[in-house]
């Protein structure tokens, strides 16, 4: 009888544990990343410039971002064969997309194997990295979806395949993070510092009308050095606050070492 208790007991007292685990963990969730869902992707490589190791026939680079499946890229066979993106100006990549060519045989969309997806601000070999690595093969008419570790700010992209083959793929799609919006929320900012966090106690240090862009590294000047315990960011009006990193650097008190 006891037993039974005990097990309706801890029964229930799991279920309280688990929910309130939930419940803990979606407040977390929201709280660390409250502007998730407001995170969207585009795509950046349609109708850019490209290039590639060699041209077979009248393949070209273009082919792999015209929007058109049915009309791909295509090099020799040689050596390191590669085609490549600039996409302009520095994105922050997110996920690269590579659509196999559709007609063939089977050993034509087995080409596509031991690809290394690199990326860079720059093109030339020490900018470039990797973003991810495909062994393969593929078949014909593959969707493959890769996604660097992080959101890459980069202007180059580059698939090569290692050792000696034919790089042929109809379309390369890369997403990046919609970067305008996301750095213009930085606006009419108030650093506000105070030795307590009162409202009558917190005073303005700096303004900052912005708006601001991805990657901004905005330095303020207090105009005194204030003697206070908080520092406090705060947009005026309905707005997104998200920032990387604030530092704040104090005097080095130098009466400390002497009162000993
Ligand atoms: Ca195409």
């Amino acid at each position: 009888m006891l037993s039974l208790m005990w097990q309706k007991f801890l029964m229930v007292t799991t279920r309280v544990v688990q929910y309130y685990a939930n419940v803990t963990g979606y407040l977390n969730y929201f709280f660390l990343f409250p502007n998730i869902k407001a995170i969207q992707l585009k795509e950046v490589a349609y109708g850019k410039l490209s290039s590639q190791s060699s041209v077979y026939g009248s393949d070209k680079s273009h082919n792999a971002v015209d929007g058109d499946l049915n009309t791909y890229m295509h090099t020799e066979q040689e050596l390191s064969p590669y085609w490549m993106v600039d996409l302009g100006q520095i994105y922050q990549i997110k996920r690269i997309e590579i659509f196999n060519r559709r007609q063939g045989t089977i050993l034509t969309g087995q080409r596509l194997h031991d690809l290394d997806i690199t990326v860079g601000r720059s093109h030339t070999i020490e900018e470039m990295h990797l973003c991810a690595y495909y062994a393969g093969p593929a078949q014909l008419g593959d969707h493959l979806v890769f996604e660097c570790q992080h959101a890459e700010k980069v202007r180059f992209v580059k698939l090569m395949i290692r050792g000696i083959e034919i790089l042929h793929v109809a379309e390369v799609n890369v997403y990046a993070l919609e970067d305008s919006r996301f750095g213009q929320r930085l606006h009419d900012l108030d650093i506000t510092v105070g030795r307590s966090h009162t409202i009558e106690e917190m005073h303005l240090c700096a303004y900052y009308a912005g708006p601001a862009q991805l990657g901004d590294h905005l330095v303020f000047e207090c105009q005194h050095a204030e003697k206070v315990r908080f520092v406090k960011l705060m947009i005026r009006g309905i707005e997104i606050l998200h920032v990387a990193e604030v530092n704040v650097y104090a005097l080095e008190d130098s009466r400390f070492g002497e009162i000993v």
